[in-house]
């Protein structure tokens, strides 16, 4: 049965009552890097030991900066006293600090691997933002960027993931690429997967993913905030 998902926090709302031993995620459902601590929580199935808490970035609470995350940023994890943030350090603290299916694979190669993407990952995005707001095709890193991620996926054969198996990557890749593929699609009529088989693939396999499919966020909304973002009329 799927989750009922609260309500999001406006500055209208009262704080949790914090550091009372409750788990609490805090996201935004609009937030990729939050989105990526979402899944993790899902897919490790701790739905009952970590709670979400939405918060509305547009309309924030100030109890979230003065008391929760001084940073003011999503996404946040209450834990054990502590408020801690940075999605990609997350996602590791939940793999090592909770139960449920590993997200960081044993095995050295892949554990090498898995840093050069993890690393790799701002740089993607970097190279992405301005290529959706460009004019004309899109230009020549962009293709160089989505190639670097096919030969990636070349790498492990055991499976259809960046590792082979499903893993932390694929989560720490997942929400951004699913707004690429809708902004790309949409504002340049580039498709992503065309000509690239294994990203193709990988879109296919994740989008069987529960723990995934179930943060998933409304492309219209994708490509309003995106405009918005960058000015596109
Ligand atoms: N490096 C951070 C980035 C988090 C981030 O930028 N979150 C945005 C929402 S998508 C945010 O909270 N923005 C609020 C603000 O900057 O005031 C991470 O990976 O967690």
């Amino acid at each position: 049965m799927s989750e009922q998902l609260p309500l999001s926090l406006d500055a209208s709302a009262d704080p949790p009552t914090l550091f009372d031993g409750t788990t609490r995620l805090y996201i935004s459902y609009i937030c990729p890097y939050a989105q990526r601590t979402w899944i993790a929580r899902n897919y490790k199935g701790l739905q009952d030991k970590i709670k979400l808490v939405p918060i509305n970035l547009q309309n924030r609470p100030r109890w979230y900066k003065e008391k929760v995350y001084p940073v003011n940023k999503v996404p946040a994890l209450e834990h054990n006293n502590q408020v801690k943030g940075e999605s990609l350090d997350l996602l590791k603290y939940i793999d090592e600090n909770f139960e449920g299916p590993k997200l960081f694979p044993n095995d050295p190669a892949k554990q090498q691997f898995a840093t050069e993407l993890l690393d790799y990952s701002d740089t993607f995005n970097e190279v992405n933002h301005p290529a959706i707001a460009s004019k004309g095709d899109v230009p020549y890193e962009l293709d160089a960027a989505f190639d670097k991620l096919e030969e990636a996926l070349a790498k492990f054969d055991d499976g259809p993931f960046f590792l082979g198996e499903f893993s932390l990557v694929d989560i720490a890749y997942a929400p951004f690429i699913e707004r690429f593929q809708c902004g790309f699609q949409a504002l340049k009529n580039y498709d992503i997967t065309k000509g690239r088989p294994r990203l193709a693939k990988w879109t296919e396999e994740l989008n069987k993913i529960d723990a995934y499919t179930a943060t998933k966020g409304d492309p219209e909304e994708f490509l309003h905030a995106l405009k918005k973002r960058f000015g596109i009329e």
